[in-house]
């Protein structure tokens, strides 16, 4: 084996030693592997040294290098590597390649298998399949919000954005994701991303044994192979590949209430009324697409909404925030005074049908007309249109439909060959079909709204949700998991589509809390609403005809349980905020599996029914049979957790479930006014006073809840909720570890330096140490009934230090 920095075609010619080599040679374009057999040419790049990037063509000559996906600067990347007779190694990975039948094999720097050829491709017309080894201990995760279980093994998927409600086995749906993370293989974990806009598919092990395949309708083969080694490590990489998630604004982790569709401006402001009433903190109301004028997007019904802008400020003088809906269609309204269609038209926007002519479908407003999202023109065009919205004040927007879906027609789609006219994003101007586009067109649907409103509100965040996206999606929209139904396995549902789509990309989540169709039952929207309490985006939607669905609607005693759960959720802002920084820092999503922290849970199979971690100190153990009173066992990580309502220790014990190797289980009895939380021993819990709108400034101290163990940190962090980037962002972040044991009579607290010029709401920290074993405490106040030990300190900046012994 020689040692180069680089390769290319001519050094694979003519060797060259690394002392020879002229600098010209360390092209950064130069493939770590590239060679053509009978025709069909391979080639490898060393994106980084954890990621690799495959392509091969029929044709001899690579298609255009462009993606939707992958950010360009990780695409064009090259990193060195150390060239092999058949391949090549980086520092995290070995790649190797048949040099008869160009059958690819990649392993880990320890040359444990990560991704190896089953079979070589096969082609049908443009259709191409990939074929690789399953091995036996893998577990699939990913594709976004595929439903089924939390686990893809052994069943099959399509990816092509589909209008159609949730069920347990719905396939395909809104979104194309197509990235998949393999973990509990013998490498760890290693993710792919197959980036390909066609119609495509994913088998893993369901036809064939301990094969995987995917492929897809048309389109380049050009995929990504991340060596992880653990699931975190291979997220994490996803999002540097695709992007990370924007910060959302503070507001987007309160408690948002929905409808299709309250049905005036008058209601919305009574709802606001019985919110604050009640008590029951709120910061969104959703306006759906009856607040519109015949559903055409960017109007508003003269007489049921006359006056968005005093809707904005009353429901503001409140601390609400108001979203609304924008759908991508545009209403074939010619000269009626509707711009949207008569400016679209002007200036040549919209998408064109095979004969040339504006492509015009049926959707709610009836015959619909659509911006060609995949040409920057139009989408700047498109976030134009936001500008009225914006200046009455509207916080978030809701990009639905955008699939796209249109009515009447058995596809729900546009035709295939609808013709797109994609021009730039590092594209070249040219056609295409909508085979081709279909996948990305919702997605560069919400960009257009996200770059709309940043040219529009430079310094706010925006707040976009959409249905449909594709890989990379989540650089600028939130998301929820669609048309859900009100029952017990849909709950479950959310659980594991929500999880899925954080370990695809997209950490900004939400689903229909209560169910979008087929109304709750009282027991049912409080399970509901207790589990969404620790969720990414808490939003109640319900569709029209169904039944009331807001938080009071089955009497006071519900109400009071979903209210005290909505609570802790507001008490619990600055470490969802903290962690959500994180996200957005790190791509690691906050609401996670409990194998993304423990891979050793992968086999659990109480790990993917509804148990599910927020951050690495909670871990939220629900009922995957909801709706049956039986106790059930549900499993937690190694070390010691205790019940976050209680400080009770969890009384674990071991379950052995054969191959699936040994849990620590905890068995619960279910109570309609409590979702078992479990808080890690080693955690420092930031939360803060209630308020009743993440825009009241709290009263009183910052509290840190320590429960102290080993490796016992966090991080406390806040901002000025303004745009990203950073540039613009005043924060404050200030690391804090703890020493000790729970049970210990001697915890330290080390407070680092802050970072950040940002001047956050607390002046004062108010720590609270819990399993305090004494009755007295060299500082502060023991509550000898609650074993804690208590005491206030003025928030400081500097380093410090405190000890507490008894
Ligand atoms: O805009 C109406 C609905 C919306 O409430 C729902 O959340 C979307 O998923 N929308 C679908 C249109 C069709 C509903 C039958």
């Amino acid at each position: 084996m020689r040692s180069i920095i680089a390769t290319s075609l001519i050094a694979l010619a003519a060797p060259l030693t690394a002392a020879a080599l002229p600098t010209a040679a360390i092209a950064q374009a130069a493939p770590a592997y590239e060679r053509s057999i009978g025709g069909t040419l391979t080639r490898i790049d060393a994106i980084a040294p954890d990621i690799v990037r495959i392509r091969v063509s029929r044709t001899g000559a690579l298609p255009e290098d462009a993606s939707w996906a992958v950010l360009p600067a990780m695409r064009t990347a090259r990193v060195a590597v150390t060239q092999a007779a058949d391949g090549f190694s980086t520092a995290a990975m070995r790649v190797r390649v048949d040099p008869a039948t160009s059958a690819i094999s990649i392993a880990d720097a320890a040359g444990k298998p990560i991704l190896i050829d089953a079979a070589p491709p096969s082609y049908d017309g443009q259709r191409f399949t990939l074929n690789k080894r399953l091995g036996d201990g893998e577990h699939i995760f990913g594709l976004g919000d595929k439903t089924g279980p939390l686990d893809r093994r052994g069943r099959s998927f399509t990816l092509w954005n589909t209008d159609a409600g949730i069920t347990e086995t719905r396939d395909p749906t809104y979104k194309s994701i197509p990235f998949y993370l393999s973990v509990g293989g013998e490498s760890g974990a290693y993710g792919v991303l197959l980036d390909n806009t066609w119609r495509s598919w994913f088998d893993f092990g369901h036809r064939a044994a301990g094969v995987t395949s995917f492929g897809a309708d048309g389109g380049p083969i050009d995929y990504y192979v991340i060596a992880g080694g653990t699931p975190a490590r291979v997220v994490e990489r996803y999002a540097d590949l695709t992007g990370h998630p924007p910060l959302m604004p503070k507001w987007a982790f309160g408690y948002q209430q929905s409808r299709f569709s309250y049905m005036s401006a008058d209601e919305v402001r009574s709802l606001v009324d019985r919110f604050r009433a009640d008590r029951f903190p709120l910061d969104v109301m959703w306006l759906d697409i009856d607040y519109q004028y015949f559903a055409r997007p960017f109007t508003t019904d003269p007489k049921t909404f006359p006056d968005m802008g005093r809707l904005v400020r009353d429901v503001g003088g409140k601390g609400v925030k108001i979203v609304a809906i924008t759908d991508l269609h545009i209403a074939k309204a010619p000269n009626r005074g509707y711009a949207p269609y008569d400016e679209g038209l002007h200036q040549d926007r919209f998408v064109h049908a095979a004969d040339g002519s504006v492509f015009e479908g049926w959707v709610w407003p009836g015959t619909s007309v659509f911006p060609d999202f995949t040409q920057e023109a139009s989408r700047r065009w498109w976030g134009t249109l936001y500008k009225d919205f914006v200046r009455d004040g509207v916080a978030g927007f809701w990009n639905d439909m955008n699939e796209p879906a249109l009515f009447n027609v058995p596809s729900s789609t546009m035709p295939l060959d609808t013709v797109h006219r994609i021009d730039g994003s590092g594209f070249a101007p040219r056609t295409a079909t909508h085979a081709e586009v279909h996948n990305v067109f919702g997605m560069q649907n919400f960009r257009g709204t996200y770059e709309g409103l940043e040219r529009l509100r430079p310094t706010e965040r925006p707040f976009v949700m959409t249905r449909a996206t594709y890989a990379g999606g989540q650089r600028w929209a939130a998301t929820w998991t669609g048309d859900n139904y009100s029952s017990w396995s849909q709950l479950r549902l959310a659980i594991s589509m929500t999880l899925s789509l954080g370990l695809s990309g997209f950490a900004w989540t939400a689903n229909d809390v209560g169910g979008f169709g087929g109304g709750p039952s009282a027991d049912l929207l409080t399970r509901w609403f207790q589990v969404a309490t620790f969720m990414p985006i808490f939003r109640d939607h319900a569709t029209k005809g169904s039944p009331p669905q807001e938080p009071w609607v089955h009497g006071t005693e519900q109400a009071a349980i979903r209210r005290a759960y909505v609570e802790e959720r507001y008490r619990l802002f600055p470490y969802f905020y903290a962690l959500a920084e994180e996200t957005h820092r790190t791509g690691a999503p906050m609401m996670r599996p409990l194998f993304y922290d423990h891979p050793e849970m992968v086999n659990a199979p109480c790990d993917t029914g509804a148990s599910f971690a927020l951050g690495r100190a909670l871990v939220i153990a629900g009922n995957a049979f909801g709706e049956s009173p039986a106790p059930y066992d549900a499993c937690l990580p190694k070390g010691r957790w205790f019940d976050y309502w209680t400080d009770a220790e969890a009384t674990t014990t071991v379950r052995d479930n054969g191959p699936f190797g040994k849990q620590d289980v905890v068995r619960l009895t279910p109570r309609a006014d409590t979702l078992p939380v479990f808080v890690r021993e080693g955690t420092i819990l930031p939360k803060q006073p209630l308020v009743q709108s993440l825009s009241d400034t709290p009263v009183g101290p910052l509290d840190l809840h320590v429960w102290p163990g080993p490796d016992c940190a966090t991080t406390l962090y806040d901002d000025d909720g303004k745009a990203d980037p950073a540039t613009r962002r005043a924060y404050r972040r200030q690391h804090v570890s703890c020493t000790g044991a729970m049970g210990g009579n001697r915890v330290t607290l080390a407070f680092a330096a802050a970072q950040g010029a940002y001047r956050p709401w607390w002046r004062e920290m108010r720590v609270t140490i819990h399993g305090w074993p004494a009755t007295s405490a060299s500082r502060g106040t023991v509550d000898t009934a609650r074993h804690t030990v208590t005491l206030t300190l003025p928030a400081s900046t500097r380093p410090s230090r405190i000890v507490i012994t008894s």
